[in-house]
């Protein structure tokens, strides 16, 4: 029975079937379109891990197991004066109910936090965060093993993160304050994310870098297609890169990022690069067909869940943590 069940199994397996230990999710949640989220986890995907810029799972993904795609939890800023955040992961991997855990290996912490909130930065001094680190971080390595990200910087040499290690040293009886991997994002052409790669590598030589938000926002589809796929092929091939997450898990109606990120078009269909996102063939379907009006995405033919128009870009709360960070970071690249 076994091996013929795996046989199977491999006959029925589309092309690119094996699971990519690198290739995540930042997802930001499909509010009105909660059917969406199915799409990028089914059996065969290449996803192996996701976060949702919160310290819960997504409760579509929630009765995922870790092993099937790993939930990455973040602290996404704050924690100066308490200890939430470890309070609920405790929770989270030993249940105080005695119900099976699960088994968290790694942490992203603060969001830009060398940004202000106006900007979608977690906008913390270096020496509150580097307090929020020792109540809430520090705990979950040492306890219990899980590998914490460095605070996502927009700078690695902006001055922040410096004193943050300085600070969190003098509180940690001056041990240094470890870190396990490096988040950063990325907004901009190809050689824009080279740059940045190299600029992190060099500043935290002997990190395993995590591209957690990256694109090239606001182009056309075949500059965009273009990028897509060498810049996969660059972080698949780039052994510093221990994981990316494209930054298009949405449909296009709600990008802010130009629709030609977005990985699903107006009606929820994989656009082409959120096809071979997956491993998939082309689907040829535009991200924003020329004749679909953006304000004419919902309509009888192609109804929007909930019968709410919710492409007028104006009321985005789904995609909103994530595109503030990609505001912020393409205001740095207007600066630079
Ligand atoms: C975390 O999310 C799960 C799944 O949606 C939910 O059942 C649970 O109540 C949440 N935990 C807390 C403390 O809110
Ligand atoms: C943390 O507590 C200190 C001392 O009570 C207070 O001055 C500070 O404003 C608090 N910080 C935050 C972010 O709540
Ligand atoms: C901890 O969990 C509670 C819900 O149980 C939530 O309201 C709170 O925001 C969480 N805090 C942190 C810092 O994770
Ligand atoms: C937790 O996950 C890690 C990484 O996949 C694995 O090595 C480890 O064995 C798992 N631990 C448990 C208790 O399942
Ligand atoms: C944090 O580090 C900076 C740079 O070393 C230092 O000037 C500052 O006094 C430190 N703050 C605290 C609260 O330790
Ligand atoms: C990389 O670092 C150099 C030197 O600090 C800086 O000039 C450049 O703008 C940085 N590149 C990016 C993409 O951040
Ligand atoms: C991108 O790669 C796919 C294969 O994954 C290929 O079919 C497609 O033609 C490529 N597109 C561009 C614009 O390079
Ligand atoms: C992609 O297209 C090729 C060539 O037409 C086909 O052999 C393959 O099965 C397709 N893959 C998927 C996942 O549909
Ligand atoms: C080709 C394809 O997948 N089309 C689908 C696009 O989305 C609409 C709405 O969910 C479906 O009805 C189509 O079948």
């Amino acid at each position: 029975m076994r091996p013929s069940l795996l046989a199977l199994g491999l006959l029925s397996a589309p092309a690119l079937t094996a699971k990519s230990p690198k290739r995540g999710l930042a997802a930001v949640g499909n509010k009105d379109w909660p059917e969406d989220d199915a799409i990028w986890v089914h059996q065969d995907s290449p996803i192996s891990w996701y976060y949702n810029f919160y310290w819960n799972v997504s409760d579509s993904y929630a009765a995922l197991p870790q092993d099937q795609v790993e939930f990455v939890p973040m602290m996404w800023g704050g924690g100066v004066n308490d200890t939430d955040f470890l309070g609920n992961m405790t929770e989270m991997i030993q249940p105080s109910s005695g119900a099976g855990g699960r088994n968290i290996t790694h942490i992203l912490a603060f969001n830009l936090p060398d940004r202000p909130f106006t900007a979608g930065g977690s906008q913390m001094e270096p020496a509150d965060a580097a307090k929020a680190w020792v109540r809430n971080l520090l705990p979950l390595r040492e306890k219990f093993g899980v590998k914490v990200g460095l605070p996502a910087v927009g700078d690695p040499y902006g001055g922040w993160v410096e004193p943050f290690l300085k600070n969190c040293s003098s509180l940690n009886d001056g041990k240094d304050c470890a870190f396990d991997f490096v988040p950063l994002h990325s907004f901009g052409s190809l050689g824009v994310l080279m740059d940045q790669i190299g600029n992190f590598s060099s500043a935290f030589p002997g990190h395993p870098l995590w591209i957690v938000e990256y694109g090239y926002n606001d182009q056309s589809l075949a500059t965009t297609q273009d990028y897509f796929n060498q810049s996969l092929a660059f972080l698949d091939g780039n052994e510093i890169v221990e994981r990316y997450s494209w930054f298009g898990f949405f449909r296009s109606t709600v990008s802010n990022v130009g629709p030609n990120m977005a990985m699903l078009d107006p009606w929820g269909n994989l656009t082409d690069i959120g096809s071979w996102y997956l491993g998939g063939n082309a689907t040829g379907k535009a991200a924003m067909p020329s004749d679909t009006p953006r304000t004419d995405a919902c309509t009888a033919e192609h109804p929007c869940i909930g019968g709410a128009k919710k492409n007028d870009g104006a009321d985005l709360p789904s995609v909103r943590v994530g595109l503030w960070s990609a505001a912020a970071a393409m205001f740095l690249l207007l600066l630079s």
